[in-house]
């Protein structure tokens, strides 16, 4: 964070931006998760600034290069809203399920949980334990292993309860695996035999860089992604990846998880993000 700080002092400054100093930005830009093609570009924009509003011309810079699609959740007017959460191992699918679920339900609305990872028992229990904690129902399949027959059974349920919402876990996707991506597109098809699919959303972990950047880029290839969970942002993340994660992809950051617990998920804001990259 605070990636221009010290150089917008510099370039409102009378001495001049000195070559020692454009190396320093530079590496301090890589260094940040952007990645070197919005190093390149920034280090442009940093240029062209004029002194005397360095500071509003660095937040222009950093705001075009955001996502300029809605932030806010998509939902099936006057019908229940499907949520399918994707992403690779170990990046957050199941604790952003619960942390959904519990804002959801704290909202006043009725939320289901089906527990999409059918391939790992311990998946179905650490999902059961969330509902139980925050007082979700957890629909879970009848030992068959497949995941695109729960879901069915419980997008099926779910409109049955007249639930508001349906949160559908998957299981880590090995993101070089074709079969497994075709297999999430099949949950997709089967669920929307019953009810179109609102959103789905991929979770990306800050903490990998530009590792999460290439597992972005291959889901969004393969599988309509509507929006981003950036979880683990407060970890050892270091600010720069939603920059980069947007200006590649164009797909927006629609939440942040920021900690393990179900409280722990905020909608991602632009205004302040931008904020805390410059100061
Ligand atoms: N600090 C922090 N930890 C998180 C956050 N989100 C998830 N975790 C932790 O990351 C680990 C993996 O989270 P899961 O939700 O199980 O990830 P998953 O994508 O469902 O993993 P698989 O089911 O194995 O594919 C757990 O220990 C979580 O508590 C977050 O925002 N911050
Ligand atoms: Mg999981």
């Amino acid at each position: 964070m605070g990636l221009f700080s010290k150089f917008i002092a510099k370039f409102t400054g009378a001495s001049a931006f000195a070559p020692a100093d454009w190396a320093e930005l530079e590496a301090e830009l890589l260094a940040s998760d952007i990645g070197p093609r919005l190093t390149r570009d920034l280090l442009e924009a940093a240029r062209r600034v004029k002194s005397e509003n360095a500071q509003e011309a660095m937040v222009q810079a950093l705001s075009s290069r955001l996502c300029l699609k809605s932030r806010l959740p998509i939902i099936n007017q006057g019908g229940m809203s499907v949520v399918m959460l994707v992403g690779v191992n170990g990046t957050g699918k199941t604790t952003s399920v619960a942390k959904l679920a519990g804002r959801i339900k704290a909202s006043g609305a009725t939320v289901v949980i089906a527990a999409g990872d059918t391939f790992r028992a311990a998946a179905v229990e650490q999902l059961q334990t969330w509902g139980a904690r925050i007082g979700v129902e957890v629909i879970t399949g009848k030992g068959s292993g497949d995941p695109a027959a729960l879901a069915f059974d419980a997008a099926q349920r779910a409109r049955a309860m007249n639930a508001d919402y349906l949160l559908i876990d998957t299981a880590g996707r090995l993101h070089n695996k074709r079969d497994l991506m075709q297999e999430l597109e099949k949950v997709r098809r089967v669920v929307e035999k019953i009810t179109p699919v609102s959103e789905v959303l991929l979770t990306i972990d800050a903490t990998t860089g530009q590792n999460g950047m290439a597992q972005a880029k291959i889901f969004s290839a393969s599988v309509d992604i509507t929006g981003i969970i950036l979880t683990k942002s407060d970890g050892s993340a270091k600010g720069g990846i939603a920059l980069a994660i947007e200006s590649e992809l164009d797909i927006p950051i629609k939440w942040i998880g920021t900690g393990e617990s179900t409280a722990d998920l905020e909608p991602f804001a632009p205004e302040s993000y931008i904020r805390g990259l410059l100061t």
